[in-house]
């Protein structure tokens, strides 16, 4: 049964240094699917938030003469300013520091601790002493050397608590295997099986002593909580998990009519799959109904990320381009759920071919013929007139249909490319028709005005369905076709032919296109730091 009910996160970012496009194009991709849940009418309820904890944290506050404290607040501050930016439409903000957020991990440490599913152990890692910090393996390299001060480190243990894993295997794999869904792509799936769970999963460290900058253990003060714990429950916590104000978390989390989604990067999968499944399971709550795992976004043939340095600031590039052709060219030509990257030639290409040449001139050619040919008023739906009305209709009827199925299955990117093949048929149908041949002939008339008909209501059904990735754009294209009051409601898409009768107001270029030798460039300077 399909659901009506939707609650939708991102991962909490790490406030350690700014935020670049690869977590803009997660933070987008998931406003794009609940601005679409609401413009069908369902409740949605969207979380996005920052993981504020940690050694990381600690340190670069401390490098930049700040307390911790003061170090998130201000980068955390860059957070509500960039989602601003990008029209987020997100329903909360959560920060694992707020008092709603580390009491509930403290109560939550503790029904697992007195399960007998958390117990006092000792980790051992590589420590670096100067800096006072554990590495993993990979961290310190076949070298074993500090990742930050590049001195070599020592094997050494420290006492923390742990959580066990191993009694909760057998119930994630029963999970998995009645929730074919719940991981997508559907290869994480085996991924995780066979690289991480059938060569044996570690218990996982859930508690530190050799830093302060987390949540407090409350049955150990020596102790505060280690990243995933802290981080993952912010899903519920957000939501008055365990508070005086559960409703939201009955409503968006515990009750099966909602549908629970959350969109994260395939770095971070193995938290979100494994550990994050157990831990509902231990607490005896409703696990998630979708992880969807995004691709990454790779720059200069690496991963784009703030401790390598490479990355795209997404502030120029919206105040250069404007935030619908880089919302655009996210959802677009970044397959959701494979690895990408970021062209300043495909970024160019894109959105001329797309915006500038496809929708934008079809509404531009519309509006001018319309205003040529009937003085301003979309002429009155009358059916199929002539021979290529009936196949126009059935593509755009047919796209409705096949965007809303690929968008509640989280196919984005699929799901615009069928708009934009709707909007080049619509072009196509201009040729076709040939409306300027048409005006000349007396006996056309009728043709005619079923042509501007059709282009008039293609485009609606376009803007309609580009509306949660266009956040601004969509609203001058309906103003330039004159849409007002309830013909904006969405339902309309299913009424082809109801776009009629109104004035169009020529309005300037949705999408003035881009010239390739300056705007290049003026990218690669981006990508390079130069801007
Ligand atoms: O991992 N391309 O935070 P984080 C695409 N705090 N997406 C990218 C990206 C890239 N190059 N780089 C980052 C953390 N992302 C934890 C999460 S959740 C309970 C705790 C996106 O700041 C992507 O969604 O490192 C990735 O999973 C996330 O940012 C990691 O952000």
């Amino acid at each position: 049964m399909e659901k009506k009910r939707f609650y939708i996160t991102t991962p909490i970012y790490y406030p350690s240094a700014k935020l670049h496009i690869g977590h803009a194009y997660c933070t987008v991709l998931t406003d794009i699917f609940a601005r679409y849940k609401r413009l069908r009418g369902f409740e949605c309820y969207f979380l996005t938030g920052a993981d504020e904890h940690g050694q990381k944290i600690e340190k670069n506050a401390l490098a930049a003469g700040k307390t911790p404290q003061q170090f998130v607040d201000e980068i955390v501050e860059g957070f509500h300013k960039l989602w601003k930016l990008l029209d987020i439409s997100n329903d909360d903000f959560i920060r694992t520091t707020q008092d709603r957020h580390v009491k509930v991990v403290q109560d939550i440490f503790t029904k697992m601790y007195n399960k007998g599913d958390i117990y006092l152990g000792k980790y051992q890692g590589w420590y670096c002493t100067p800096c006072e910090s554990f590495w993993t393996d990979t961290q310190v390299g076949p070298e074993h050397l500090c990742p930050d001060c590049g001195r070599p480190v020592q094997v050494a243990e420290e006492e923390a608590y742990f959580f066990k894993t191993q009694k909760y295997v057998d119930a994630l794999l029963k999970f998995y295997d009645e929730n074919p869904k719940f991981l997508t792509p559907e290869s994480r799936k085996n991924e995780m099986i066979n690289t991480f769970i059938k060569p044996g999963l570690d218990d996982l460290c859930v508690s530190r002593t050799s830093f302060s900058w987390g949540v407090p253990i409350r049955e150990n003060e020596k102790h505060v909580v280690y990243v995933w714990l802290d981080a993952l429950t912010n899903y519920i916590t957000a939501l008055g998990y365990d508070s005086d104000h559960p409703e939201l978390f009955n409503k968006f989390w515990q009750d099966p009519e909602c549908e629970t989604i959350h969109i994260l990067g395939a770095d971070i999968t193995r938290f979100h799959a494994i550990y994050w499944p157990m831990f509902l399971e231990s607490l005896g709550l409703r696990k998630p109904d979708r992880e969807f795992v995004h691709g990454l976004l790779m720059m200069k043939d690496s991963k784009m990320s703030k401790s390598k340095g490479n990355v795209v600031d997404p502030y120029p590039l919206v105040e250069h381009f404007g935030l619908d052709a880089v919302r655009y060219y996210l959802a677009r030509e970044i397959i959701f759920g494979q690895d990408g990257s970021f062209s300043p030639e495909q970024f160019v290409e894109r959105v001329n071919s797309d915006l500038a040449n496809s929708l934008g001139n079809l509404l531009n050619r519309t509006v001018s013929m319309i205003n040529k040919y009937f003085g301003g008023v979309i002429p009155a739906y009358k059916g199929c007139v002539t021979s290529f009305d009936g196949n126009l209709e059935s593509v755009a009827k047919e796209t409705v249909k096949q965007y809303e199925f690929l968008m509640d299955d989280l196919k984005i990117t699929e799901a615009i490319s069928m708009v934009n093949e709707l909007v080049n048929r619509a072009n196509k149908y201009i040729d076709e028709t040939t409306p300027w041949a048409l005006a000349k002939d007396e006996s056309k008339q009728e043709e005619l005005a079923s042509v501007m008909n059709h282009l008039a209501n293609s485009i609606y059904i376009a803007g309609m369905l580009l509306k949660p990735v266009l956040t601004r754009a969509s609203d001058k294209l309906f103003e330039q076709l004159g849409v007002t009051g309830d013909l904006l409601k969405y339902e309309n898409v299913y009424n082809f032919g109801c776009i009629e009768n109104v004035t169009v107001n020529k309005g300037e270029q949705l999408f003035p296109r881009l010239d390739a030798t300056i705007e290049v460039p003026f990218i690669q300077d981006l990508m390079n730091g130069n801007k």
